[in-house]
């Protein structure tokens, strides 16, 4: 009877550990889509590949024009996008961000994005603090290939 709830609390705090232990954020495959025409607007995507313990996106900010995030939704067959506060990154998940879902909405852009540019975005954690990330510029075609 002793050892089996010493054996329990064993377990618990290892489970505590594994919830207070650092996260460790890898993102991967940054790109954002080149704009069209005339439009100063874009979206930009990544994933983010947490091998530690849980955090949580709180803000992002591009080299240019005003970035946030935006989740996506279907409203009676209609797609909309809302505006996101922050993005949990649970601990051991990878979390994408892709098209027709989450992602990072830019829009007043001061130049165009051609394809093969780099948009440098930064990401603030709560507990990992700021990464950077380089977004690619893809066009529509390539988008597509994606
Ligand atoms: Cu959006």
């Amino acid at each position: 009877m002793k050892r089996g709830s010493i054996l329990l609390v064993l377990a618990l705090l290892a489970c505590d550990s594994k919830q207070d232990s650092a996260p460790a954020i890898q993102p991967g495959d940054a790109w954002v889509r080149a704009t069209l025409p005339g439009k100063s607007t874009t979206a930009a995507y990544f994933t983010l590949r947490n091998s530690g313990g849980g955090d949580r996106l709180l803000k992002v900010s591009a080299a240019d024009g005003d970035a946030s995030l935006h989740s996506t939704s279907m409203d009676g067959g209609v797609m909309r996008m809302r505006p996101l506060d922050s993005l949990e990154i649970p601990g051991g998940a990878v979390v994408a961000l892709k098209p027709g879902g989450t992602h990072v909405m830019i829009v007043g852009l001061n130049r165009p994005l051609e394809a093969g540019q780099e948009l440098p975005i930064a990401l603030k954690f709560e507990r990992s603090g700021t990464i950077r990330v380089a977004a690619v510029a893809k066009s529509a075609a390539q988008a597509m290939e994606h």
